[in-house]
């Protein structure tokens, strides 16, 4: 009887741990993970993935106009991807608009929506 409670309780735990795993891979890789984990608790959350994200703002916006056009971010998005995150449709791509659209990712891949990524 024990031995099929432990058993079923390791069972748990793989799967928890293999969801989490999944949490970040949807948006980061390990070495993201680590520079955005400012505070080494092994996991990323809104407020840091937030903060990573205005730095990277910042560092697209090439020309300092505190908006980015799309060949200030070529490499980070395709045409499409461009239009979808410009949602007032202006052709450029405010800060707002930016972090509107990456705290929608964090959220889609927080799936267990604990508002951190493991
Ligand atoms: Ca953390
Ligand atoms: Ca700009
Ligand atoms: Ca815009």
């Amino acid at each position: 009887m024990m031995r099929k409670v432990l058993l079923s309780t390791a069972f748990v735990l793989c799967q928890l741990v293999s969801a989490a795993a999944q949490d970040r891979s949807a948006v980061m890789n390990q070495g993201q993970m680590d520079r955005l984990d400012r505070d080494r608790n092994g996991a990323v959350d809104r407020s840091e993935y937030q903060a990573f994200m205005t730095i990277a703002f910042a560092s697209m916006d090439k020309n300092k106009d505190g908006s980015l056009r799309s060949d200030e971010v070529a490499q980070a998005l395709n045409a499409q991807q461009f239009a979808a995150t410009d949602t007032n449709g202006d052709g450029k791509v405010s800060q707002s608009e930016f972090l509107n659209r990456v705290m929608a990712d964090f959220k889609a891949a927080d799936r267990s929506g604990d508002g951190s990524l493991q």
